[in-house]
């Protein structure tokens, strides 16, 4: 390593005085004009991994559903994973770093980790359309050429494509064409595949409206469009020629608030989505006949996906291991539906896709998703290689493999993917004949409310129980208990700096009542600063 040469790059990116940086539950997330030395000191962190995994490594610069204003990186590891947890801490440790110890800090990680300095690096660069977004992505260029890597830039991507790409160029092709094309290509014409043998009344081609947070997703899916267009007509909203990107709308509006987005017209039975500002996220909704919003949100998607896929894998026939997951937010009714009714086996993990991803790779066929609609379906290898196998068979269960073969190429297995989550639903729709009424049908949502504090506590049991401060549990325990199909949790968000309050109920004013009356023991218990709560906020 160059030292001097080193120190007059990072001269270029000196780092504020006065600010803490955490590697959170998605990456660093913060008003963008504090990230420069980030971005820098991410560009040599993804050099770094990549010398030391031999693999090429991604940098997607997007902070998501959050504000414009803000920016955020995340790094990909070479299966198109979330950054290993010990390279998480490497990366705090870096981004807070002062100017002068960086080198030190850089031979830190070297050492620790067992890098290789004078090995090659690869680093796959992406970013979501923020005004901040370029700049902060040619930071993270210089840094990735401080320490010699070589570069490719996709320019404008969806998160989820640079997972793709990532896990592209590490697999030598086996997942697919590292270019977007590839990408499009394979999503496309594994759905073309799918809705081929869909029966649907008369010629009438399915139609999706989009709300695309005014992100990249807009972009994206109008790039994919003449390539699904045979199939499904995708109508875009909020595509970015206007409005603010996640401002009043994007899937994280939608869920958080239960109601539309502005700026997308609903026809009563017409089929919506919500996607987020870099499209890993997807909600589902449509209005009822009496004109009433219904959400379908991530359990809503995990419950349609997992049935199918179990349909499928008892025709096939092998004895496939199967696990839903999800996270305390999951709706009580999806958790049971899926247990009591479809006998799948659901286990809880903490919030945050590397913990769900993590635990759904311990099975053949793992479906995972958070209730705020970001996941996925991964199926083993095993699974793959035999499904695929058993696909060229002409039999009955040849036919329902080929459909599985298809569905696997459909799903993005690197993380959630808004635009493949899409396809996967609108292609299990098409081949059941199901409208959007009776996939809400399956099973009825308890009504249920969210709310934000600002409070210091911590968790345990999947983040379903407060430990500290003392009371605090108890005291929820006894709210709860006065409801009906009741619950309620606390946990400190891993992304903003809020304790998050969610409860269920068998109303929605109960719901909200009990989603208060929490909110109102979290700020006397833990500490609560500000004002205090009132009822029927909803952030
Ligand atoms: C991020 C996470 C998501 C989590 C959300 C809220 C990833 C890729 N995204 O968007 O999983 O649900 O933040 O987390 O991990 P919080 O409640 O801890 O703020
Ligand atoms: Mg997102």
């Amino acid at each position: 390593m160059d030292v001097d040469a080193l120190r007059k790059q990072a001269a270029l990116h000196a780092k504020p005085p006065g600010l803490a940086f955490h590697y959170g539950t998605a990456g660093f997330r913060m008003r963008a004009e504090h990230l420069d030395h980030v971005m820098f000191r991410m560009g040599l962190l993804a050099a770094l991994r990549s010398k030391q995994t031999g693999a090429a490594i991604g940098v997607m610069v997007t902070a998501s559903h959050n504000p414009e204003e803000d920016n955020g990186v995340k790094l990909v590891d070479p299966l198109g994973e979330m950054l290993a947890p010990a390279w998480e801490e490497h990366a705090t440790r870096l981004a807070n770093a002062e100017d002068p110890d960086l080198p030190r800090a850089l031979l830190r990680i070297v050492e620790e980790a067992a890098v290789e300095p004078a090995r090659d690096a690869v680093v796959l660069i992406g970013r979501d359309t923020r005004p901040s977004s370029e700049q902060l992505a040619q930071a993270a260029r210089e840094g990735v050429a401080a320490l010699g890597g070589r570069l490719h830039d996709y320019g404008l991507l969806t998160t989820p494509q640079l997972h793709y790409m990532v896990r592209c160029r590490n697999t030598d092709g086996r997942y697919g064409k590292p270019t977007l094309d590839g990408y499009y290509r394979k999503l496309s014409s594994a759905f073309a595949e799918l809705t081929k043998q869909a029966s649907r009344s008369g010629d009438e081609r399915a139609s999706v409206k989009v709300d695309c947070a005014n992100g990249i997703g807009a972009l994206k899916l109008r790039e994919m469009e003449p390539h699904v267009s045979p199939g499904l007509a995708v109508q875009l909203f909020n595509d970015g020629t206007k409005g603010k990107l996640n401002h009043l709308c994007g899937a994280d509006f939608v869920k958080t608030h239960q109601k539309p987005p502005h700026g997308l017209e609903m026809k009563p039975n017409e089929r919506c989505c919500s996607l987020d500002g870099d499209a890993d996220r997807i909600v589902y909704y449509y209005l009822d006949a009496a004109g009433a919003f219904r959400l379908l949100d991530g359990d809503k998607m995990a419950v349609l996906m997992s049935t199918f896929l179990q349909e499928l894998l008892a025709e096939v026939g092998e004895s496939f291991s199967v696990g839903v997951v999800q996270t305390a937010y999951a709706n009580g009714n999806s958790t049971r539906f899926l247990e009591e009714v479809m006998k799948v086996p659901v286990y809880c993990t903490k919030t945050g896709v590397k913990h769900l991803h993590h635990k759904a790779q311990e099975f053949d066929v793992g479906v995972y998703f958070e209730a705020n609609g970001h996941g996925t379906a991964l199926f083993s290898e095993a699974a793959e290689v035999k499904i695929k196998q058993l696909a060229e068979s002409e039999d009955r269960k040849g036919k329902a493999a080929k459909v599985l073969a298809n569905l696997i190429d459909l799903f993005n297995q690197t993380a959630g993917d808004a635009i493949s989550d899409m396809l996967v639903i609108e292609a299990i729709l098409a081949l059941k004949g199901l409208t959007v009424q009776q996939w809400d049908a399956l099973y009825a949502d308890l009504p249920n409310r969210q709310v934000a504090d600002r409070t210091v506590i911590s968790t345990t049991d999947a983040e379903r129980r407060a430990v500290t401060p003392p009371g605090l549990q108890e005291a929820i325990d006894s709210l709860v208990s006065g409801y009906r199909l009741s619950r309620a949790f606390v946990r400190p968000s891993g992304t903003e700096d809020v304790v998050r309050v969610y409860a269920e109920a068998d109303s929605q004013e109960s719901a909200d009542s009990l989603a208060h009356a929490v909110s109102l023991a979290v700020f006397e218990l833990a500490g609560g600063i500000g004002e205090r709560p009132q009822p029927g906020f909803t952030r």
